[in-house]
């Protein structure tokens, strides 16, 4: 019973060694495992094993990160790389109804435009307008026709496809008006501003009644005002350039701008055509179907009577062009203001007093 009883008790002593034992193993290898700078000397290989399991582990790091943000990443969406605008802008109407017995206010009028950034400015937003046009407008105290024509003429515009601003060009003063300088300074104060390749001169009470009356430049210098209600919708005469024009930059360096020395109504749009004439450039022109224009009536302006002088002035044209255009150009900017709906420039353009 005795010996029994010591086997049993030498059974457990061994047993109670042999869990210690494996004890003290279990935690020794858990303390290598999981770090510590304690044991990084004692069991080197094992360390190793660890670094490098942890190594390839952060190495595969990029690999899944990339993994995982393919998944929950949005695709980007394809830059869309605009294409120049077609040669027919493919929104046009065609004719139009233009009238001006309803009052519009110029609020009225910039709440329509919801389309245009300040200055007067607009720019397709899905292809790339073929022309960048200035749109000069010569103008003294015609607040009426500036609400009509800005009201039809932004939306036609805009369905034009062109990258364009309107530039009022406002004479200061009560001197002698001067369309052909104002137009002038126009082009000056607008090339400060933007790289245009195109200037459509108008006056402020012409509207387009067709839409397809293009705003833009051609091969040669345009005539776009060509059946205005006023003549009939005809050609007053032959070599008519009044109302609206354009003249690529080009074409209208080529005959050194406009002239400056035509006070008063009258005379300085033939000069201009004499101009073009004389550098050997022909006039292009709408058919008398989309040229139709409406003129908002109007009496003769006070400080812009006809002047005597200029049919005579006239006759000189091709001899005075090269030293009275842009060349010659003098004037003085007295506010630039920018309204959503246009930028007014207002000039002193040294005018004699009527
Ligand atoms: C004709 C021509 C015009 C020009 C002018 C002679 C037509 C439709 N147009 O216009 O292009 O050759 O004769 O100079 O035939 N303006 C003002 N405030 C003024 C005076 C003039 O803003 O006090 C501006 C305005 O843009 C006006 C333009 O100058 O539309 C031409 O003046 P106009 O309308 O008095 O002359 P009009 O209709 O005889
Ligand atoms: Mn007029």
């Amino acid at each position: 019973m005795r010996k029994k009883s010591l086997k049993t008790l030498v059974f457990l002593v061994f047993l109670s060694l042999a869990f210690y034992t494996v004890l003290f193993f279990y935690k020794k290898k858990s303390t290598a495992t999981f770090s510590s700078k304690k044991s990084y000397g004692t069991d080197k290989a094992f360390i190793w094993a660890i670094k490098e399991t942890v190594q390839v582990q952060q190495a595969k790091k990029p690999e899944a990160l990339e993994a995982s943000q393919e998944k929950i990443e949005i695709p980007a969406p394809a830059k869309q790389i605009l294409e120049r605008c077609p040669d027919t802008p493919p929104d046009l109407v065609g004719p139009l109804y233009v009238e001006f017995t309803v009052e519009r206010t110029l609020d009225e009028v910039r709440k329509e435009m919801n389309f245009l950034k300040e200055g007067g400015r607009y720019k397709p937003p899905d292809c790339i307008a073929q022309q960048k046009v200035a749109l000069i407008i010569p103008f003294r105290n015609r607040y009426d026709h500036l609400r009509h024509w800005l009201y039809y003429l932004h939306p036609i515009l805009k369905r034009q496809q062109v990258d364009y601003t309107v530039y009022i060009i406002n004479q200061d003063g009560e001197g002698v008006f001067n369309r052909a300088k104002l137009m002038n300074v126009g082009y000056a104060e607008a090339m400060k501003q933007y790289d245009y390749d195109c200037f459509v001169f108008s006056d402020i009470d012409l509207i387009p009644l067709d839409d397809r009356n293009l705003y833009r430049c051609f091969e040669s210098p345009r005539h776009l005002a060509v059946a205005m209600d006023k003549f009939n919708f005809n050609m007053p005469y032959d070599t008519f350039f009044g109302g609206v024009s354009s003249l690529s930059r080009d074409q209208y360096l080529k005959i050194n701008g406009f002239p400056n020395t035509y006070w008063g109504w009258g005379g300085e749009d033939d000069d201009i055509h004499e101009r073009i004439k004389s550098r050997g450039m022909t006039i292009s022109r709408p058919d008398l179907a989309t040229g139709k224009y409406k003129m908002i009536r109007h009496q003769r302006d006070l400080h812009n009577e006809a002047n005597p002088n200029n049919p005579f002035k006239l006759r000189l044209a091709s001899l005075n062009m090269n030293a009275d255009g842009i060349n010659s150009l003098r004037y003085t900017v007295k506010a630039i203001v920018k309204d959503v709906l246009y930028t007014f420039i207002t000039v002193d353009i040294e005018a004699p007093q009527s």
